[in-house]
């Protein structure tokens, strides 16, 4: 018999952060760089059924949200149920991790709401472009230790560590603790 654990998680941030990318690369192991830049529209979700050990699946739900398009109601309402919230930013664009400040403020009001703190990570995209770099690891650690956040370097174009971020994350609300 397997068990198998729903979990719901959100990838919140500004527009173009690579969000959508992320969520791509991780549950159909793709990049569309081909693909025209368009703007998530309202809401989708993807998920993926992972293998947390032999007796415990874990199905998890990847709630992509669209910038602007969503009302600040909607973004709370979607914040609400979920186990866990992943704070995008683009390695390469300060604003985008300024911003995130901006979405601290809604986790904030929704942890206030419900009583419950969801796992909050962090996550820096785009480190295939390393060299173009604009918020230091110092700044990072140091956004990430102010929220008792975990924190993660992806990219979304190589895939590096889409995966192994994700299923950290999955573990960890499993209560299955891996080395890293
Ligand atoms: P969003 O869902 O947060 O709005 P998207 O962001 O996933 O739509 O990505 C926005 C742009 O960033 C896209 O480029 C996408 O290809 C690019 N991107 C996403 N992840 C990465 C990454 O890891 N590295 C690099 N170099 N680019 C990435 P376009 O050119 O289509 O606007
Ligand atoms: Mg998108």
């Amino acid at each position: 018999e397997i068990e198998i654990k729903q979990i719901k998680m959100i990838f919140i941030g500004d527009s173009a952060v690579g969000k959508t990318s992320i969520i791509q690369r991780f549950t159909q192991n793709r990049f569309d760089s081909e693909q025209k830049y368009k703007q998530t529209i309202g809401l989708d979700f993807f998920m993926k059924e992972v293998e947390i050990t032999a007796s415990l699946h874990a199905s998890l739900q990847c709630w992509d949200i669209g910038g602007q398009t969503i009302g600040q109601k909607m973004i709370k309402s979607y914040l609400r149920g979920s186990h866990a919230i992943f704070f995008v930013y683009d390695v390469t664009d300060a604003k985008t991790f300024e911003n995130l400040e901006k979405w601290m403020e809604f986790v904030k009001e929704v942890i206030k709401e419900t009583g419950k703190v969801p796992y909050l990570a962090l996550i820096g995209n785009k480190t295939d472009l390393g060299y173009q770099r604009v918020i230091s690891i110092q700044q990072n650690q140091a956004f990430a230790d102010q929220y008792g956040m975990r924190f993660f370097y992806v990219s979304a174009r190589t895939g590096d560590n889409v995966h192994a971020t994700i299923l950290k994350v999955a573990n960890d609300l499993c209560g299955v603790h891996t080395s890293s």
